[in-house]
């Protein structure tokens, strides 16, 4: 069967499905070229949506037979499916086909991962599988039997009868197809077992490679905790007898959250202290929360269509990161996540893929699962949670999932509960939803009598097919402090309704200085005209630590600008009120080394886009060089000092506490890495018991062009490992410089372990050189080229993280002209490659504009 023809789909022309799935029996028989998947489906017409032809979904499926009510029957074939007549009653579809797992690289639907079968079936992975409504708003209990000679047979649900060849499986809660799952293979388990709130027991495994075990006890704590925290926070219990995560290597995503049956990325769980960042373990425990929430934020509650996908994915991250502020430190997590929302959905939402929360229209839904959907939808979330108070939000939430529990819903639906919990009218608030776009805030103020005015005034540019925008509601944050550094206004929300408003605060005997957008209340761009010695205020005194963080950020990004503008040197200050800070030894360290961070080089980029200046990516890579070489030689005693009092003695645990230690000392080594030749660098390599310390030590030793040993025993030691193989790929392309950074890339391309069927290993290269900046966007255009070549090597195979990759490119519009007729040339190039996949096809036409 041929893939459909490229299509857009259209919000405002959902129709329900012409019948009700009652029942699903499917039987695998398992073989890694010809798997047999039988299917017998009993339907029902639906009242609410009569008159419709019978379709299926199906793709690349070889029919062996087809019945209804018994009789066999030959279906039409239409594009991306089949047609048949079918009683005007109840009747019983049944069905035969043949697929390949062995052959499916794009990993959708049921594929081989070395040697393992295991699926993928967000967001229409399932047609690939079997003829089948799959659409989120048909759900079904599903009844499983898998034949094989597998040890270990797993699907969605409780287990049911096994024994020689087969497995059973049912799962009693309706899911929608993209929730089925299925693995098969070798595997060994990780065994838990958890009690929930009401007494049941949980029987909970952590899945794996034989060889992998050692990495799966991070990942099981975890699961249990945020098993503890959904029932104290959100009143949620886990309903089946059993819980099962299997780590898979090939995956293009993080991992689903397949009912019953989560599969991650192996990467997305596997953990060990001598193999795993402590960032990595901070994201893994980050990623096990977010499978697991959506147990209830998308599984139990689904969407009607994939326009609602925010319903579940905004709704789960804004879950998973409450869940970090809560294991960990709620300032230093809101920190790193806008820092991510800035890097990546501000870039987004301020380029040519800039959509809204909610689309309204798409070609290839897998295109959609953006930082706009996923982090702009969490931080639509936490302004609601904001808006309507704590009380409120909880109130609220325990109404929707009476109200929706088993349903297919709606963005409507979510705000017609949150209106009905709180009797506010929700309908302005809607517009951050249909609007695409980063509004901008700016302000002014005066000081008369005792009162303190702020005039705010907002306004969203426009963005493909929305040029005018309606004012939204924000909630605005503020706190005064006066000039001595106390807080003379505690937080207050202003909530700013008008495209232009002022808010006024009495009684105050001098002018305050004000802490806006506290805890980043909205994810907004702020513009308010501050003088350095205000920020360094801030930095020193804001109660608020997020604005406390910012102040340090504006005072940097204000350095970096006039540096790249007219290389001006770094001024006081910013170093003295930085220096200040990280000497401070009653600060938390983990805030100290996020203050000593700094902007990206795409953060950069845009900023000057969005002063009307062209970015010159040299020259931006050229200030960040000459900034971190000014502060290793203001800050060599403090950094000195700072690498030694935060070495951790104890044994490695992957602790906040302890995080933020390494965190700091690292920080520090690689201030002093500059000045010592690497000798420091070179030592801590050596006597790295863990990889957060061995990496630091490596990527220091790679940037100061030191690390040509360390960089073969490194893979010496770790060569059977591919997760850390992965960081060895990315690591000597992300410290490379600019001029460098293709080349290497490339010469890694030819290596014997580079291959482009693993996405993990794809990224670690490809993506790593489009992440690199100035060695991506060097003026050869080597970046450019490479990229796209492998684009084209890849679309073939896995058209899904083609397209995503294609993101690369999204910022092209920024450059100089020469830049951007080089990656012209490139997006056409990709365009013109034969039989490109309708997910690059549609990335890139975008992308194009
Ligand atoms: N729903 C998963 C992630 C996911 C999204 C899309 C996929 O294929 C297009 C696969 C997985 C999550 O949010 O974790
Ligand atoms: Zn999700």
């Amino acid at each position: 069967m041929k893939d459909a023809a490229p299509q857009t789909i259209y919000l405002k022309d959902y129709t329900p499905f012409g019948w009700r799935v009652e029942s699903v029996y499917l039987t695998f028989r398992l073989a890694a070229s010809a798997t047999r998947v039988l299917s017998k489906i009993r339907f029902a017409p639906n009242p609410d949506a009569p008159d419709q032809r019978f379709f299926l979904h199906g793709e690349n499926l070889d029919p062996i037979s087809t019945r209804i009510d018994g009789s066999e029957t030959t279906p039409r074939a239409v594009a991306g499916g089949i047609e048949l007549d079918v009683p005007d009653a109840p009747f019983t579809f049944e069905a035969e086909v043949e697929i390949n797992p062995a052959a499916n690289t794009a990993l959708e639907g049921l594929y081989m991962s070395n040697g393992m079968y295991c699926t993928q079936c967000e967001a229409e992975g399932f047609r690939k599988i079997t003829w089948y409504p799959d659409r989120p708003d048909v759900m079904a209990p599903f009844s499983v039997r898998i034949e094989g000679s597998e040890p270990v047979m797993l699907s969605n649900g409780n287990p049911g009868a096994s024994g020689d060849g087969f497995a059973d499986w049912h799962d009693p809660w309706p899911k929608p197809a993209y929730l089925f799952a299925l693995v098969a293979g070798d595997l060994v388990t990780h065994p838990d077992s958890f009690t929930t709130a009401s007494g049941k027991q949980v029987e909970l495994n952590v899945w794996v490679r034989p060889g992998d075990e050692g990495k799966c006890a991070f990942g099981m704590e975890a699961l249990k905790k945020s098993m503890a925290w959904d029932e104290a926070t959100y009143g949620r219990e886990y309903d089946l007898d059993v819980f099962n995560i299997v780590a898979v290597d090939d995956f293009n995503m993080g991992a689903m959250e397949n009912k019953g049956l989560n599969i991650f990325n192996s990467s997305c769980v596997l953990a060990s202290p001598e193999t795993s960042t402590d960032a990595n373990f901070e994201r893994i425990e980050a990623i096990i929360a977010h499978e697991y929430f959506h147990n209830w934020t998308g599984n139990r509650i689904t969407c009607r269509d994939w326009f609602q996908l925010c319903l579940k994915e905004g709704l789960t991250v804004f879950r998973d990161a409450q869940f970090t502020a809560d294991m960990r430190s709620a300032p230093v997590k809101r920190i790193e996540d806008v820092i991510m929302l800035r890097g990546r959905q501000f870039r987004e939402d301020n380029g040519p893929l800039a959509h809204p929360v909610r689309p309204d229209s798409f070609v290839e839904i897998n295109n959609f699962y953006t930082a706009t959907v996923y982090e702009k939808g969490a931080e639509l979330i936490g302004m609601l949670k904001t808006l309507v108070g704590h009380d409120a939000y909880y109130r609220a939430l325990d109404l929707y999932f009476d109200r929706h529990d088993g349903d297919a819903a709606t963005i409507e639906d979510w705000l017609t509960v949150f209106e009905d919990a709180t009797g506010r009218d929700l309908s302005q608030f809607k517009r951050w939803y249909d609007q695409a776009g980063t509004p901008r805030l700016s302000v002014t103020d005066d000081f008369k009598d005792g009162t303190y005015i702020l005039n705010i005034k907002q306004e969203t540019p426009a963005t493909p097919g929305q040029t005018r925008k309606a004012p939204r509601i924000i909630p605005i944050a503020v706190g005064l402090l006066n000039p001595n550094g106390d807080e003379v206004q505690p937080t207050t929300i202003l909530e700013m309704t008008e495209a232009e408003q002022s808010f006024t605060f009495e009684g105050l005997a001098s002018k305050p200085v004000p802490s806006i957008l506290r805890d980043f209340s909205a994810p907004v761009i702020l513009e308010h005209e501050v003088s350095n010695a205000t920020r360094a205020f801030l930095l020193a005194h804001d109660t608020d630590p997020f604005n406390r963080w910012q102040a340090g950020r504006d005072l940097a990004l204000d350095t970096l600008l006039n540096m790249i503008r007219d290389g001006a040197v770094p001024g006081t200050d910013y170093l003295d009120a930085l220096h200040t800070l990280i000497r401070d030894d009653t600060q938390d360290p983990a805030f100290r080394a996020l203050a000593l961070g700094l902007p990206s080089q795409d953060e950069l980029a845009q900023m000057l886009h969005d002063h009307c200046e062209t970015p010159d990516p040299q020259a931006i890579w050229e200030a960040l060089e000459t900034l971190k070489q000014v502060r290793a030689e203001a800050y060599q005693d403090t950094a000195t000092r700072l690498y030694a009092r935060y070495q951790v003695t104890e044994p490695f645990a992957p602790t906040a506490e302890q995080s933020a230690a390494r965190s700091l000392a690292n920080a520090a080594m690689s201030m002093l890495n500059r000045l010592d030749g690497g000798a420091l660098a070179q030592k801590q390599f050596d006597d790295a018991d863990n990889m957060t310390q061995q990496l630091a030590a490596l990527s220091a030793l790679i940037a100061a062009d030191k690390g040509e040993t360390a960089v073969a025993r490194f893979y010496q030691q770790w060569r059977h490992d591919r997760l850390v193989i992965d960081k060895w790929f990315s690591a000597q392309i992300v410290h490379a410089r600019p001029e460098d950074a293709a080349a290497i890339a490339k010469t890694l391309t030819q290596h014997p372990d580079f291959t482009m069927k693993n996405p993990n290993r794809f990224r670690a290269t490809l993506g790593a050189l489009a992440m690199s900046g100035a060695g991506f966007h060097h003026a050869s255009g080597d970046g450019y080229d490479l990229l796209a070549d492998w684009l084209i090597k890849l679309d073939p195979l896995n058209p899904q993280t083609t397209a995503r990759m294609c993101t690369a490119f999204e910022t092209w519009k920024r450059y100089d002209t020469d830049r951007q007729a080089k990656i012209e040339t490139q997006l056409h190039r990709i365009l013109a490659a034969p039989d490109l996949s309708r997910d690059t096809t549609e990335m890139i036409t975008r992308i194009l504009g």
